[in-house]
């Protein structure tokens, strides 16, 4: 069962002038960062707030590694703007499963490694009214060492 929007994912060309951008306008800080080398990411996690289910809701703020990885594609055709939307799970393996079994494109056969140890995986935008939608599975507590 999807239980919370995770995170808002936002492309952006320079991730240090962005993250001063939502510190000194929102008074938001980086909980988290990391890269991602197989996503080709550089990412700021910035924790909005915590969630009913013992989740939480952040920003994530995206900076392309490399050029034809998916971020990178997409801000050379859009520019920078929200670039996905992920809601939170306990289960991303069965809850994928379901969503494929009603046809839409799941992406990844199997989930991959997010943000924080977590599990994601992605569901095809074309099937999804345009928009890019992932599911994740936050690695749990001890894990997520940040
Ligand atoms: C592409 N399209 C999008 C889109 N990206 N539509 C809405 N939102 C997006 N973000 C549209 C695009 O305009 C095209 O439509 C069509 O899909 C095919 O796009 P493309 O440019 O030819 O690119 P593809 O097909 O090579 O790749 C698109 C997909 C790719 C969605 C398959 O971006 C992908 O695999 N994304 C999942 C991985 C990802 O996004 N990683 C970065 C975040 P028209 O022009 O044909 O109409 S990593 C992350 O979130 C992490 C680590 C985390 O949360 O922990
Ligand atoms: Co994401």
């Amino acid at each position: 069962m999807l239980t919370r929007i995770d995170h808002i994912g936002i492309a952006c060309f320079d991730l240090d002038k962005t993250v001063e951008f939502y510190r000194a306008t929102y008074g938001f800080e980086v909980f988290h960062s990391e890269v991602n080398e197989e996503q080709g990411v550089r990412e700021a996690m910035l924790k909005i707030n915590e969630t009913s289910d013992g989740g939480a809701s952040y920003l994530q703020l995206l900076e392309p590694t490399r050029e034809d990885s998916a971020v990178g594609k997409w801000l050379a055709k859009n520019g920078e703007g929200v670039h996905h939307i992920a809601f939170g799970t306990a289960d991303v393996d069965g809850d994928s499963e379901a969503i494929r079994g009603k046809g839409v494109r799941v992406l990844y056969d199997e989930p991959r490694t997010g943000s924080m140890g977590s599990r994601i995986t992605f569901l095809h935008p074309k099937d999804c009214h345009g928009v890019l939608t992932e599911l994740v599975t936050a690695a749990p507590p001890a894990a997520a060492d940040h």
